[in-house]
């Protein structure tokens, strides 16, 4: 079976699923591209012979469009996934879910009302080989349990509409959804530290900061989110258990000596360090869809990444105090 995609959302990240839909991955074509402003939509849809759509609307309810993907502004993502739920279809919305509770809640509602998961959150770092021998390496239990986590999220540069907000929301939320899939447990309270600020920065950022939680068995995380950093998108975790401590391997697939030293190039964005985990999360999804099951992070994995954000959030506007992050019961429907 062939699923057939419409892609809600033109822009870079949207244009680069198409391009791994089509040119990596099998099981699946792309029929449709909506987005607001229809010429960007026509130019990406006119490569894969897609139609293009000037709202949201009218591709989730083409008949040709078996599964969606979100790839908006976090802040427009509510409203659509509720729709594609409501036109019974499975969706794969890029993180966050939704940028308030609120909107997460309304979309656990619509969701559980439909009777079957049908949202996936475009968590791709779960799909990621290093972090998932991290996670079999704590599972098998030979080092004891887990009591740090130490991680790193440095970004090259990030341009001028990118605010302190978006530290927390849109890059500290990766750290806060692994940790949690790592871990096997939620995050319960959040602090928000502001070292002093690089002068590579614009200068309304407070750049970089240090995101510190606390789990529900008590482990510590420390999410050092820096960037401007200019050299490379580089992403580093260390799990520390009782008795061993686990490392993420570094990025290179390759290795240079010569006179310049002993080194290997470093990724720049987030879409060629991920490369392969952006992939292996959209077959495993074509592969589900295609079998009329669920897979990778639900809407309850969104709404709690969410709220640990609103946490975050609130010790940032707060002088760092440490606040409690607030869950509701998670529904048998999410166990
Ligand atoms: C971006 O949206 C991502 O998802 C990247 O992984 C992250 O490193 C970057 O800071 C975000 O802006």
């Amino acid at each position: 079976m062939t699923i057939r995609i419409g892609l809600i959302g033109a822009g870079g990240m949207g244009r680069a699923h198409l391009t791994r839909i089509h040119d990596d991955l099998s099981g699946a074509v792309i029929t449709a591209v909506a987005d607001i402003n229809l010429e960007a939509a026509k130019s990406a849809a006119e490569p894969y012979g897609a139609k293009a759509y000037g709202t949201s609307d009218e591709l989730i309810n083409d008949p040709e469009v078996d599964a969606v993907v979100i790839a908006t502004f976090g802040k427009v993502h509510a409203p659509d996934v509720i729709k594609v739920i409501e036109a019974g279809k499975y969706v794969l919305c890029e993180k966050p879910l939704a940028t308030t509770v609120e909107d997460c809640l309304r979309i656990m509602e619509a969701e559980q009302e439909a009777g079957k998961k049908l949202v996936t959150v475009g968590f791709m770092r779960r799909f990621d080989t290093g972090y998932n021998e991290m996670k079999q390496i704590l599972d098998a239990g030979e080092h004891g349990y887990a009591t740090l986590v130490h991680c790193r999220h440095r970004n090259p540069s990030v341009s001028e509409n990118y605010t302190t907000r978006n530290m927390i929301d849109d890059t500290a939320i990766h750290e806060i959804d692994i940790c949690r899939y790592l871990l096997g447990e939620e995050i319960v309270s959040v602090r928000v530290d502001t070292p002093r600020a690089t002068s590579h920065r614009f200068a309304h950022l407070q750049d970089p900061l240090v995101l510190v939680a606390k789990t529900e068995s008590g482990v510590l995380i420390d999410d050092e989110v820096n960037v401007n950093l200019h050299f490379a998108y580089s992403i580093e975790c260390e799990l520390v258990m009782e008795t061993g401590t686990v490392r993420l391997g570094d990025q290179e697939t390759v290795h240079i000596r010569d006179g310049f030293g002993n080194r290997n190039a470093m990724c720049q964005s987030h879409i060629d360090r991920f490369q392969a985990a952006f992939n292996r999360e959209f077959q495993s999804w074509i592969n589900a869809v295609a079998r009329d099951e669920h897979t990778g992070s639900s809407s309850w994995d969104g709404y709690a990444a969410t709220a640990v954000v609103d946490a975050g959030l609130d010790s940032l506007d707060n002088g760092g105090r440490e606040v409690a992050v607030s869950l509701i019961d998670k529904p048998a429907f999410y166990a």
